[in-house]
Parts: C-alpha cells; sequence; structure tokens
C-alpha cells in the first residue's frame, strides 16, 4: 500500500506511521486522515504488531486541521457529511498507541495526539488548542479530551485564550507523560513501544480498556470492570507463562505476542 500524506513503517512487533505533508505543517485533511485510518486498520488486523507509535517531523506533529479545506465548509455540508466522524477512529484503535509529538501539536493535531494511550514530548513540543482564534472551537474531541488530561482550568484558558504551552507545562499539568531529548524522540518512543509490544498483547489491550473505563464510568463500576478483567486474565496462558517465568528467574515469553 503506498501513501501520499503518510510514511509507514514496522520496527519489529511495532507499527510507525508519521504524518508526512511537510510543507502544510501535516495540516489534517480528508486524504491524510483517510490514509491514517487504512493504516490502522492494516496495523490493527496485523497478529505481529503490538503496539502503534504515531509522530509528525523534527519541527511539527501536526498544525491542525487543514484550514484551506475548512475554510470552504458549510454547515450542511458539516451536518449531512457528518464531519469529524471519520477523525475518530485511532480512538477505537485496540493495541497500545504512543503519540511523540515534536514541534507543533495544535488543533487537531492536538486532539489526534490525545486520542493516543499516552504522550511522549520532545524538548521543542508546543500544544494548543486555537481553533477560537478561527472562529471555531475545537471538533475532534478537544474539549472533552483536554479537561480530561489536565483539568478545566487550564483546558479553558487554553481553549479560550488559543494560546500555546510548551513542554514543561504541558508535562506538569498531565497532557504528556514524559519530555524527551528532542534528537532521541523517536527512538524512545520505538524502544517503549517495543517493550510494551513484548508484553502480552490481550493484557495491555486489558489494561488500555480498564483505564479508559476510568474516564467513562464511576468509581464503583470501574472496579467492577478491572475486576472482571483481572479474574479473566487466569484464562490466558500469557498469565502462567508470566508467572512461572518469575519464579524460575528468566525472561517471560509470552504466547499472544
Ligand atoms: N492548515 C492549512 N495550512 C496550514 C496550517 C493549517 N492548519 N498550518 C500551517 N499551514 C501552512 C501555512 O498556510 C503555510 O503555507 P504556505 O507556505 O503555502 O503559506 C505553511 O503551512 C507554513 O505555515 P506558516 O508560514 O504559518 O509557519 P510558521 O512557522 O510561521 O507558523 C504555526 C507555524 C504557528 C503552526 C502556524 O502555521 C499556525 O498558526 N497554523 C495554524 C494552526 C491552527 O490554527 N490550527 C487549528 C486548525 S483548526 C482545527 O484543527 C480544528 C480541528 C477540528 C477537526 C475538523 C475536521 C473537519
Amino acid at each position: 500500500m503506498s501513501y501520499e500524506n503518510i510514511i509507514v513503517e514496522v520496527h519489529g512487533a511495532v507499527g510507525l506511521i508519521r504524518l508526512n505533508r511537510p510543507k502544510a505543517l501535516n495540516a489534517l485533511n480528508t486524504a491524510l486522515i483517510r490514509e491514517l485510518n487504512l493504516a490502522l486498520g492494516a496495523f490493527s488486523e496485523d497478529p505481529q504488531i503490538g503496539a502503534l507509535v504515531l509522530t509528525g517531523s523534527e519541527k511539527v506533529f501536526a498544525a491542525g486541521a487543514d484550514i484551506k479545506e475548512l475554510q470552504t465548509l458549510t454547515y450542511m455540508d458539516a451536518y449531512l457529511g457528518d464531519a469529524i466522524r471519520t477523525w475518530e477512529r485511532l480512538s477505537y484503535f485496540r493495541k497500545p498507541a504512543i503519540a511523540a509529538v515534536a514541534g507543533f501539536a495544535l488543533g487537531g493535531g492536538c486532539e489526534l495526539a490525545m486520542m493516543c494511550d499516552f504522550i511522549l514530548a520532545a524538548e521543542n513540543a508546543k500544544f494548543g488548542q486555537p481553533e477560537i482564534k478561527l472562529g471555531i472551537l475545537p471538533g475532534a474531541g478537544g474539549t472533552q479530551r483536554l479537561a480530561r488530561f489536565v483539568g478545566k482550568a487550564k483546558a479553558m484558558e487554553l481553549c479560550l485564550t488559543g494560546r500555546m504551552m510548551d513542554a514543561q507545562e504541558a508535562e506538569r499539568c498531565g497532557l504528556v507523560s514524559r519530555i524527551v531529548p528532542s534528537e532521541s524522540l523517536l527512538e524512545e518512543a520505538l524502544r517503549t513501544a517495543k517493550a510494551i509490544a513484548s508484553m502480552s498483547l490481550p493484557i495491555a489491550m486489558q489494561i488500555k480498556d480498564c483505564i479508559n473505563s476510568a474516564y467513562e464510568t464511576t468509581m464503583t463500576e470501574g472496579v467492577k470492570f478491572e475486576r472482571r478483567n483481572f479474574h479473566a486474565a487466569f484464562a490466558t496462558q500469557d498469565q502462567k507463562e508470566g508467572m512461572a517465568a518469575f519464579i524460575e528467574k528468566r525472561p517471560a515469553k509470552f504466547v499472544n505476542r
């Protein structure tokens, strides 16, 4: 499969997708999102793939939705075409997904990064939801996910002013899990994804489901959901192997990998 707006690579058990529209600062247009969804579908179905890294270039993750494409959108186009529906595919990707963000992650770019399970940021990363400056609002989950990541006060401030925050501030407020030196961002993201991909895939998927349910449900229901998943772990060969390996003082070799 050849792509024009993304670059797709496989690194062992890790699928890597690079957003690649350098002249438009990786602005996200319909064609790019279509390709991204195709690549996600392929990695989803590929049993060799245990984790995903989504990245941009060293200068920009993505400067948001393609404003030139959106400029002429009418309400009827947006409503009847259910604009943005297709942007959500990443949030349904069931395997662990890491966003490796260098440079700008703005608007839809920040929203795409937040659809991943966690964000690793290069020192030069800059995050923001500047839609208000264009006379629109975040439309791919930005108001909802940002508020859950960083809390109401900062989400309000960022979305209402459209200002950018740097990597340090993003780490302090919980938007990113770690800051990595810019020159080693991709290497570190791949190393982290490979470590995750070496674990039991069904267990990693259950962990992802459980943590995500913490944002969708009550504590009591969430704990119950976790317990059911915990019980189910004992039906896997990977639990037998993981515990046997610990007791025999050897590295685990998970079956579902
Ligand atoms: N869309 C289209 N083109 C863009 C975008 C964009 N979002 N961002 C940059 N570009 C283009 C510029 O037009 C320019 O093209 P050209 O060379 O042809 O003039 C080129 O990329 C380089 O950009 P700049 O010259 O502006 O580069 P700077 O380094 O000076 O500035 C910035 C970098 C600060 C990132 C600046 O480009 C900028 O502010 N970009 C817009 C950021 C923005 O407002 N993003 C939000 C977009 S709206 C959105 O994301 C809504 C999401 C909801 C989903 C909707 C789906 C239907």
